[in-house]
Order: structure tokens, then C-alpha cells, then sequence
């Protein structure tokens, strides 16, 4: 190697340094603000306090969590992805990096490497970490699993070598996480409130795996075992997080909305309830708060995990102000598990860019959707416009 490459392979070193193993340094955090000297459209209307205060700083002046998901590809591609995180957010969620076939190798190896290098970024940066998700019937190590049982002597013996293995992977999942909350499962229910019993989709290239079925109680018995697998690895690491049952279509009130209460108002390792919220920005307004005020009565936590808005009729940003300020005013502080963006920039979402759902555009630029929420918490902070 000669003087200039090896001078170019010291600074390539540097950089990836600086990039993976710490919160990064000035390159990733620009002053004041990376948007402020592009060119806005037509003429930069956006008040000074949307540079002042980040959405986390006036969440946190609210009483309330901020979140946002996000994947390896996007985490390691995009710079302007970890500036906003660190700016507008609180906690993080990893799209895809924790869930069982990320980590459990075809042969049951665990591999930890691409959520431990996401998790330190976070937490050299200030940012909580959510565990997403420890049971699911999607992007389960179904290759392993089925090995495993292809060589049970009977099914009693398959259900006991699978009942272990879950066991096995919530340890270590809990072991060796530090997170402020799991979901420990995810998406067990039916629309009409019954216990999951089919993986029930058409995607079958995500690795499908219905725990319950080797359960003799079905989905309910192995809801049951995954919460007192996780409550207890929790005591036997001398950890504490908070414990989450999660599902999607809850604010349609259906069976679904009854059964998810029901079971976590019953079952006391169960710490709260995840509303995801994939909606339109048409979902009628009243069926949120009927929602949310179900999801309070049950006395355990409250957390919307998955917020993405899509186009409607009414308009996305107000949809999202609403969804916000009903929160606010119906879960008390102490059940406030937060509110969780599924994702940040259009760019990256699982529903595609053309769907617009999110905060940020294509090209990271405040949306509409983030000035008015970042002027709803500013008004109801009390703190400086100025
Ligand atoms: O955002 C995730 C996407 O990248 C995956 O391809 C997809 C596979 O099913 O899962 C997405 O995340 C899902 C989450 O884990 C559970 N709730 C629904 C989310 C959106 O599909």
C-alpha cells in the first residue's frame, strides 16, 4: 500500500469508527439545523421554536415517551435518518433486528451482531430501546424449529422440544437486551377477538411459525407461558422492563379491542397493551378515543407502537395532532407507555414511500404532519416560542 491509500485506509477506518461505535460526532449532527440552508418551498415559513426544540424535548414537556422505528439499512445508509433520531426522538424500535429469525440462525445459533451494533449506537445516544418482538407467527426461525421436531419420537415430544426452545430464547433475548420494554407477543388474536389459530396470511416467505400449536391450551396457553417466561427471565437477570401484549385493528373496536383487554386485565405479568395503529388518516375520530379509553380501563399501560397515517380524505396531520392530544388527555401519566412511530422518513416505510405516513419526506424534510404536531406539543408545553 502506498503513502496516499494507506492515508485514505486510516481516515476509511476513522470514519466507519466513528460511525458504528459511538453516537457520532459533528459530521452526523450538523449546526443549527442540516434542513435550515436548503432551499424551502417556496419561502421557509417554519417558525424558529421548530429549530429550537426538537419533538422530543416537547414530548418529554408533555408527560410523554416519543418513539420511532427503524431498520439496519436505514440506520447505516442514511445519516440524516440517526440526526433526527437523536433530535426528535426519546426511544427506538428496531424494525426487523430482534425478532426471532434476525437472530436465531438456521442451525440455532443466536447472532447478535446487527442488533447489538443498532443497540450501542442508541444507547451512546440518550435513546431507550424497546424489544420488538419476542413471539410472533411471522419471521420465526421456522427452519430451526422444524428441524428441531422433525426428529420427535411423537407430538408430545415436538411440543415439549418446541415449548423449550421459546423458553430458551426468551432467556436469552432478556439476558442479553437492556430495554425499557418487550413485546412478548405479538398479533395472537383473530379481527373477531379469538386466539390465533392459523398464521393466516399470505405471506409466506416471512417464515411462519404458530407457537400455539404445540401448546395443549392452543394460542392462549402459549400467551401464557411467553409471559411467564419473560416475567421470569426478567427476575432471574435482576431486570426490570415492562411487559406488552401488541396488536394491530384495535381502533376498529371489534372483538379484537374486548379480547386484548380482557386477557391483559386477567393476567397480571402482563404490563400493558400495544396498540399499533397502521391507519388511514380517515380511521372516524370517536373510535380512537373509544379505543383508548377501553385500552385505560383495564388499569395496565397504554402504548401506541406503530403509528404510520396514510393519505385519506381528512387531513393527515391533523389526524395525527388528534391522536396525540386524545393520548394525552386520556391516559393518565403513570399508564403512559408511550407513542411509537413506525418508522421516520416516507422513504423507508413498510407501506412504501407513495403512501406518505410519516413525519418526514422522502428526503427527510419536515412534513406538514411533524410542524403541526411539533406546534401542538409546543402549545401544550407551556415552554418558550421564542
Ligand atoms: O416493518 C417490518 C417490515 O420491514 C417487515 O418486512 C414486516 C414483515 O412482516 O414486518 C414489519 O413490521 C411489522 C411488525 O413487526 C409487526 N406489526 C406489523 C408491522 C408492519 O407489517
Amino acid at each position: 500500500m502506498n503513502k496516499i491509500n494507506f492515508i485514505y485506509f486510516i481516515a476509511a477506518i476513522l470514519v466507519a469508527a466513528t460511525l458504528f461505535s459511538s453516537c457520532g460526532g459533528k459530521t452526523l449532527d450538523p449546526d443549527p439545523d442540516p434542513y435550515d440552508t436548503e432551499p424551502a418551498t417556496p419561502v421557509d415559513k417554519t417558525p424558529k421554536s421548530v429549530y429550537k426544540y426538537g419533538l422530543r424535548e416537547l414530548a418529554q414537556a408533555n408527560g410523554l415517551l416519543i418513539g420511532a422505528e427503524y431498520t439496519y439499512s436505514e440506520y447505516a445508509q442514511d445519516d440524516s435518518l440517526r440526526v433526527v433520531l437523536k433530535r426528535d426522538f426519546e426511544a427506538v424500535t428496531f424494525g426487523n433486528e430482534m425478532k426471532h429469525d434476525n437472530i436465531v440462525a438456521g442451525d440455532g445459533a443466536l447472532v447478535f451482531n446487527r442488533a447489538d451494533q443498532m443497540a450501542q449506537w442508541a444507547k451512546d445516544c440518550g435513546l431507550k430501546l424497546f424489544g420488538h418482538t419476542l413471539g410472533w407467527h411471522n419471521q420465526q426461525q421456522s427452519d430451526y424449529l422444524n428441524a428441531l421436531i422433525s426428529g420427535a419420537k411423537d407430538a408430545d415430544e415436538a411440543a415439549a422440544l418446541v415449548r423449550k426452545a421459546h423458553k430458551t430464547w426468551v432467556e436469552a433475548m432478556v439476558k442479553h437486551f437492556d430495554v425499557y420494554g418487550w413485546d412478548v407477543v405479538n398479533e395472537v388474536f383473530s379481527d373477531s377477538g379469538d386466539w390465533r389459530s392459523s398464521a393466516n396470511t399470505s405471506t409466506k416467505d416471512y417464515h411462519q411459525f404458530l407457537w400455539g400449536s404445540y401448546y395443549s391450551g392452543g394460542t392462549k396457553a402459549f400467551v401464557d407461558s411467553a409471559f411467564r417466561n419473560a416475567r421470569e427471565a426478567l427476575e432471574r437477570n435482576g431486570k426490570t422492563a415492562d411487559l406488552y401484549i401488541n396488536d394491530y385493528s384495535l381502533e376498529w373496536l371489534g372483538g379484537k379491542l374486548e379480547a386484548i383487554c380482557n386477557y391483559a386485565q386477567n393476567n397480571p405479568d402482563v404490563t400493558g397493551i400495544g396498540t399499533q395503529m397502521h391507519i388511514s388518516a380517515d380511521v372516524p375520530r370517536d373510535n380512537i378515543k373509544t379505543m383508548l379509553e377501553r385500552m385505560v380501563k383495564t388499569g395496565k399501560k397504554v402504548r401506541i407502537s406503530e403509528l404510520d397515517v396514510t393519505l385519506g380524505t381528512a387531513d393527515q396531520a391533523e389526524t395525527i395532532v388528534y391522536i396525540f392530544d386524545q393520548y394525552l388527555k386520556i391516559v393518565p401519566e403513570a399508564q403512559r407507555g408511550g407513542i411509537s412511530f413506525w418508522g421516520v422518513s416516507d422513504k423507508n416505510s413498510w407501506l412504501g414511500y407513495s403512501k406518505e405516513p410519516l413525519l418526514y419526506s422522502y428526503s427527510y424534510r419536515r412534513k406538514d404532519a411533524y410542524l403541526k404536531l411539533h406546534a401542538y406539543l409546543l402549545e401544550r408545553s407551556g415552554l418558550d416560542k421564542n
